[in-house]
């Protein structure tokens, strides 16, 4: 098969309590499993779509046949979410918290004025993403930029498929399946929590790798 699930790099347990250990299994097996098994029944036996990465599939939709386009858009934008959201997160204080450093910084101050008005509008627009989707901070012409997305879209669809262009440095799922069992209705106290368990190293190499 053309994609596969990636293990995760720490155990079910190692989030808690942020992220509870049931969430974690189910979130990663039978979520995020279940769109890569989708995307490679969508791209079977099409070898221009399967010899595509995940990445390079949703940055060129259009590219897709109709008939499978709006499964590799939910199942490619799934498998490529999730796959960043696992590595950007780490166990508090073994990798995960704190605050960024360096250049990631620098640009998040200057862009938002601090560290904690960035967090507050972070949160803000995933408190205002009605329903499913993700939270992001992209860059978008060298600038750093938050916005949010429906479904399992991401910013590398582009603006005119999501709302929302730039190459994703830092994503937060606010589907319910990703807190509903610790945290039912309160996704604010989900996305407080959360930062606790963001690694802002691994964070720094994509926004490194975006310029
Ligand atoms: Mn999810």
């Amino acid at each position: 098969m053309a994609h596969s699930l990636p293990a995760l790099p720490y155990d079910f347990a190692a989030l808690e309590p942020v992220i509870d250990t049931q969430t974690m299994q189910i979130h990663h097996g039978k979520h995020h499993g279940g769109y890569v098994t989708n995307l490679n029944n969508a791209i079977s036996g099409q070898p221009a779509l399967e010899a595509k990465s995940a990445e390079a599939l949703i940055a060129d939709l259009s590219a897709a046949p109709e008939a499978v386009r709006t499964a590799v858009r939910n199942n490619g934008g799934g498998h490529v979410n999730h796959s960043m959201f696992w590595r950007i997160m780490a166990p508090q204080g073994k990798g995960g918290g704190g605050e960024p450093t360096g250049d990631l910084a620098a640009a998040l101050k200057s862009t938002f004025g601090s560290f904690a008005d960035f967090k507050t509008r972070f949160m803000d627009a995933g408190a205002k993403r009605f329903g499913s989707g993700w939270v992001w901070l992209v860059l978008r012409d060298g600038k750093l930029a938050i916005g949010s997305t429906a479904n399992q879209d991401n910013p590398l669809m582009g603006q005119a498929v999501t709302g929302l262009a730039g190459k994703p440095v830092l994503g937060l799922d606010v589907w319910e399946h990703a807190y509903y069992l610790k945290y039912q209705n309160r996704r604010a106290d989900y996305m407080t929590a959360w930062w606790n368990v963001v690694n802002w190293t691994k964070v720094a190499e994509l926004y490194r790798a975006a310029r």
